[in-house]
């Protein structure tokens, strides 16, 4: 019999991850998607399965984190074996405008899901895990950040998560259930959603590329993050479920890089070398050269001419409007840990993860750039 997985937050970035190592590793897989006014399902589409098919392995149920009767009813369906909670509404600066639902889905949500399998009668049969956050350390008390760094949360969003962090503890050691934080630090793919940090980059990255966009706004270049590939991390999670006890485990790559730095590594994917200068919110980025055989062979040489107008243009700068009223500066991770208790370790490195990411987006842009210059545009209703 194949393991039976429930994954909340299946539609996001690591829920689409997971769901297709988990299908591959044999596991029949459960997910819950938001109902939403458009398809939201883009990320798992090429795993999705028509409901006439006889003995699907992935099945997906409306439901939201914050219908406790809708969670509970679900998980007494399904009778998962593991369930990855995934789900929250994710995004750190969104937290401050919305702290309220934040605080239910990401906290209370988390509840729900343990009072539901202890009220089942299934905490002996269903283990949980819990998508805990570096965000948890915000102001920095430790560097690296481990299992036993304490924790300051900065936003809504880490306060909530807090709560969700603790609460798993809690279940696990007053009703012995098999219930763990995997404390991840960011994790990122071509499957990031297009808000974070990094996909903003690699995208607009590849738009001023392409001649598509021509000036990137950030918030504070200066932050700093332990990035890793979303593909290693969702192994992480799998193999946190597959240990005899529950322990909560910081996963991360042990290298912090600046958002600066970040932008250079991914102008540097198509051979545009970009400079910056000033400071706070006079900081701007130029581009003071262009590698050409480095642009043709990873853009094309048709886009060439155009790209080559970048020379000395600032292409980079700050709006304020992306700062958040308390930062994170600096997150790194320390996962000695998770390497010697887990055995995990991570394939890619951050070079790695650009490469893919600006791969990804190249192509993803000049699909639209085609689609636009053949006069295919993207459908819209107004036009
Ligand atoms: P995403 O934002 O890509 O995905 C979040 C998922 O949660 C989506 O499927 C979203 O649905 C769903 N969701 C949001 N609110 C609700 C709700 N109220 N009820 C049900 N589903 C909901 O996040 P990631 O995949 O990047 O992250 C996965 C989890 O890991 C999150 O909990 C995140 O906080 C946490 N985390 C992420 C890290 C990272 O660097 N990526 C690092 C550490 C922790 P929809 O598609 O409809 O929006
Ligand atoms: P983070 O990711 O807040 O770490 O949370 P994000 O990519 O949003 O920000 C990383 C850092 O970059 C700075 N920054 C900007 N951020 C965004 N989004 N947009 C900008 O224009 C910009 N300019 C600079 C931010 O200030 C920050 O310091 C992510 C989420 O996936 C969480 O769910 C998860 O828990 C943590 O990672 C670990």
């Amino acid at each position: 019999m194949s393991k039976v997985a429930l994954i909340t937050g299946i539609t996001g970035q690591d829920g689409a991850y997971l769901a297709e190592y988990l299908l591959k590793s044999g596991y029949t897989v459960h997910g819950i998607k938001r109902r939403a006014s458009m398809f939201n399902t883009d990320r798992i589409d090429h795993l999705y399965q028509d409901p006439h098919v006889e003995n699907r392995n992935l099945i997906l149920h409306y439901g939201d984190l914050t219908d406790s009767m809708n969670i509970t009813r679900i998980i007494q369906e399904v009778q998962p074996d593991e369930i990855y909670n995934l789900a929250a509404m994710s995004h750190v600066k969104v937290s401050f405008d919305t702290p309220e639902y934040t605080a239910n889905a990401d906290g209370l949500g988390t509840l729900r899901i343990l009072e539901a399998v202890r009220l089942l009668g299934l905490t002996q049969k269903t283990r949980i895990y819990q998508a805990s956050t570096s965000e948890l350390y915000g102001l920095v008390q430790e560097i690296p950040q481990k299992e036993t760094t304490p924790f300051y949360p900065r936003s809504p969003y880490a306060v909530a998560k807090m709560y969700a962090y603790w609460i798993t503890v809690n279940y696990r050691e007053a009703y012995n259930m098999h219930a763990s934080n995997g404390i991840l630090f960011n994790h990122e793919s071509p499957l990031r959603g297009e808000t974070f940090v990094t996909r903003k980059i690699t995208r607009a990255v590849s738009k001023i590329a392409l001649d598509m966009q021509h000036e990137l706004y950030l918030g504070n270049l200066s932050s700093q993050r332990d990035w890793g590939h979303a593909k290693d991390y969702v192994r992480a999670m799998h193999l946190i479920l597959q240990q005899d006890k529950p322990s909560d485990y910081v996963i991360a790559t042990g290298v912090t890089t600046t958002v600066r730095d970040f932008v250079r590594m991914a102008f540097a994917e198509v051979g545009i070398t970009v400079a910056f200068s000033g400071e706070g919110v006079d900081e701007v980025g130029v581009v003071t050269a262009i590698d050409q055989a480095r642009f043709v062979e990873s853009v094309g040489e048709s886009y060439l001419a155009k790209a080559l107008e970048l020379m000395d243009k600032t292409v980079v700068k700050v709006d304020p409007a992306y700062f958040r009223p308390t930062e994170v500066e600096l997150l790194i991770g320390d996962p000695t840990k998770s390497k010697t208790v887990l055995g995990w370790e991570p394939k890619y490195d951050l070079k790695g993860l650009v490469e893919d990411m600006m791969r990804s987006d190249v192509k993803g842009m000049k699909k639209d750039s085609y689609l636009k210059e053949g006069g295919y545009r993207t459908l819209n209703y107004f036009e």
